[in-house]
């Protein structure tokens, strides 16, 4: 049994999206541990997302995150660090396959609905950050 961090972000939260998302989850049969709506502030985003730094959609990414509401959830089930990888989708919708939460929602490579983390290590530091 595995956990992952998944957040549903500004864009889903405010475009109604919550239900679908979650759904998305139930219907493939992963268990929602944890759940939590909260407002990072800016200083929040950019701790969270320190990994990111460098980067140069840095800023504007951690504008986006703090924007408003977003939905943290503890994702529980077999290999559902992987699964949840592939039920969100690429990170540009323009590549995601079909079907998946980002390119059925997702309206840039920014504003793509959900995050995931992508490796146990941080899976277990974003869990962390969220629900102490
Ligand atoms: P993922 O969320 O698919 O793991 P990461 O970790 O590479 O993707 O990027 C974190 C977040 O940063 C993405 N979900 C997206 O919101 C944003 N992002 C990634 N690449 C870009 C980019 N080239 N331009 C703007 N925002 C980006």
């Amino acid at each position: 049994m595995e956990r992952t961090l998944s957040i549903i972000k500004p864009d889903g939260t405010s475009r109604g999206l919550i239900g679908e998302v979650i759904s998305r989850f139930e219907k493939n049969g992963i268990k929602i541990a944890g759940m939590k709506m909260i407002h990072l502030s800016k200083d929040d985003a950019k701790a969270f997302y320190a990994v990111h730094k460098e980067r140069p959609f840095f800023d504007s990414l951690t504008d986006f995150m703090s924007s408003g509401p977003i939905v943290a959830l503890i994702l529980e089930g077999e290999n559902v660090i992987n699964r949840n990888r592939e039920i969100m989708g690429a990170t540009n919708f323009t590549e995601a396959v079909p079907g998946t939460i980002r390119r059925c929602f997702a309206t840039d490579i920014e504003k793509n609905v959900v995050h995931g983390s992508d490796s146990p290590e941080s899976a277990e530091f974003e869990i962390g950050y969220f629900f102490q």
